[in-house]
């Protein structure tokens, strides 16, 4: 017997509207939005009593450059074969996505207070059986970029022009497998793929340059033979701009190295590894809640 189920069709006006979604949304909505992905994090964590909002609160950017302004995709047809792909590697940062998806129309917005809820389509970790929209079930870390290299390869072998998006996390790429995985992507010179890293500088135990020292990172991709991007990671135009740039590279695989700070928006919990896996008290709700209005 299962013990999830799928979510609820979402009615919101958004996606009844949305067919492909474009880049027409205004700095300003932006901001609006970002503000709204991080409330729901901080509520959707806080009412399970369980989760990861510092690395969900910093990709906040990065997973709103991609689903409103980069990639090409219908929220009504998740399935739809043309769609670039965005898959999340650092599947414990889950509820930064589900609100994305949340908010593009995927999922109705109140499946959010399900959140690891036994029978919730939002389990704690992404499961692409029960949620419209995750194209991979994550929570093992160093996974994600060989599957996105596999969506990639299929892509070219099936004359697909889609992109494919993976987000890893730095403390991530301690991983050896992220590692096997960057040497093949640019052995097969797969240039349909961005590998994005959310450089927060913290992992689970506390800063990386503690826990496993990763310098000189930039230059590890490019020894690996990626083009390397640097960009502040909270940055809607930055982020934009490196994606452009990196549509344009061919023969290689890009990497945007993303500047963050884990827990970004509350500064309780900004730089705070309390924060990684630990959920925010009702009182803390109270006071992040404050700090976002
Ligand atoms: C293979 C594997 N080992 C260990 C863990 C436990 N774990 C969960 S999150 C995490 C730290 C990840 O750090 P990072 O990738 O930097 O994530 P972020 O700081 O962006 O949240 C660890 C070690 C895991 N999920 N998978």
């Amino acid at each position: 017997m299962s013990l999830s189920r799928k979510c609820k069709p979402s009615t919101s006006a958004r996606s009844v509207k949305a067919e492909v979604f474009s880049s027409s949304t205004s700095p300003a909505e932006m901001e609006a939005i970002a503000r709204r992905l991080r409330r729901h994090i901080i509520t959707m964590t806080g009412r399970a009593g369980s989760g990861h909002p510092g690395g969900s609160l910093s990709a906040v950017e990065i997973l709103l450059a991609l689903y409103f302004k980069v990639m090409r995709h219908k929220p009504q047809d998740p399935h739809w074969p043309e769609r670039d792909r965005f898959i999340l590697s650092k599947g414990h940062a889950a509820p930064a996505l589900y609100a994305t998806l949340a908010e593009c129309g995927y999922l109705p917005l109140d499946e959010l207070a399900t959140l690891r809820q036994m029978d919730s389509c939002l389990q704690g970790h992404t499961d692409c059986t029960l949620t419209p929209g995750v194209e991979m079930s994550a929570g093992a870390l160093g996974q994600g970029l060989s599957f996105a290299i596999g969506v990639a390869l299929a892509g070219r072998l099936n004359a697909k022009d889609y992109r494919v998006h993976v987000l890893l996390g730095d403390g991530e790429c301690d991983e050896g497998q992220v590692w096997e995985a960057a040497m093949s992507a640019a052995h097969f010179k797969v240039d349909n793929l961005v590998a994005i890293v959310d450089n927060n500088g913290q992992q689970i135990d506390g800063w990386n340059r503690e826990v496993m020292n990763l310098d000189p990172f930039p230059a590890k991709w490019q020894a690996f033979g990626w083009q390397v991007i640097e960009v502040e990671g909270h940055s809607i135009p930055q982020l934009s701009q490196a994606f452009d740039k990196a549509k344009k590279i061919k023969g290689q695989p890009a990497v945007i190295i993303a500047h963050t700070v884990k827990g970004k928006g509350v500064s309780f919990m900004e730089n705070n590894p309390h924060f990684h896996g630990t959920a925010p008290t009702a009182e803390e709700v109270k006071l992040a809640l404050k700090e976002l209005a």
